[in-house]
């Protein structure tokens, strides 16, 4: 058994758009921290909720092997990792517990904007790029769709300039970046925002209590909020 532990640890993204508001949100439930010197680490001084600060991919992988309790990420990264670590397994070891209310944005897929876009069947035989491959897969077994995925780690958005790809699947928010790279968006897969992500098995110690405590104080600011 894992020792028990009596301090909740939260990850949150380091640097990026969801650090500022995600440290925002926190502060609004009361917390304060003291920070480490490599910044990596900040001690809760207000209540024993540390956190640990860290790239936004890494924060469903730390939840799964219980280094960290809580993190705050977006669905899309976490919808994502949970299709890749579940293999169809159905023993997903964290899940989605809030929907937080900012870093909004769609998970679209884009097509040169000289195609006329006559639906989805259009998609079969070409070559999508995308940095979500787990989730436009299952998107396109579910539609029938035969399609090969192009998985890139960035600029997914140049790849049908450079020829790697005839569309792409990414992230939407202002839709500026499709029009600068001649692409319009046709279909969404995932309406996505930032969210409070956490195991699906309860805390077996004071950590229960904690985050029991912490959802209290959020949910009561998320109701200000709407
Ligand atoms: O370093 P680290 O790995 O932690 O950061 P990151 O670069 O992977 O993530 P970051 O900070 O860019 O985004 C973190 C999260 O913000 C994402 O996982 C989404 O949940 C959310 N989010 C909200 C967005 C956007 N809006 C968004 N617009 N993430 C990325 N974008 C991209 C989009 O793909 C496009 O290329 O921003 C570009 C501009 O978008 P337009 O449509 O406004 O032009
Ligand atoms: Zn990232």
């Amino acid at each position: 058994l894992p020792a028990a532990r009596d301090r909740l640890r939260v990850a949150i993204q380091k640097s990026g758009r969801l650090s500022e508001p995600a440290r925002a949100l926190l502060a609004s439930c009361g917390l304060s921290w003291r920070e480490s010197r490599d910044r990596l680490f900040c001690y809760g001084e207000t209540l024993p909720v540390d956190l640990l600060l860290v790239r936004d991919d890494d924060i469903p992988g730390l939840i799964a092997d219980g280094v960290c309790d809580l993190g705050i990420v977006g669905r899309n990264v976490l919808a994502e990792q949970i299709l890749q670590r579940a293999n169809g397994s159905g023993q997903d070891k964290y899940r989605e517990w809030r929907a937080l209310g900012f870093g909004g944005c769609r998970l679209d897929i884009a097509v040169p904007e000289g195609w006329s876009w006559g639906g989805p069947a259009q998609l079969q035989g070409k070559r999508i790029a995308t940095s979500y491959p787990s989730l436009l897969q299952a998107w396109l077994r579910e539609q029938n769709i035969g399609a090969q995925v192009v998985p890139l780690s960035g600029s997914v958005e140049i790849a049908p300039r450079l020829g790697q790809a005839d569309a792409i699947c990414d992230l939407v928010s202002s839709g500026a970046t499709l029009a600068a790279n001649q692409l319009k968006p046709v279909l969404t897969l995932l309406q996505s925002e930032a969210v409070l992500a956490g195991p699906v098995a309860p805390f077996a110690d004071a950590r229960a209590e904690l985050a029991a405590l912490l959802l209290r104080r959020l949910d009561g600011v998320l109701r200000l909020k709407h």
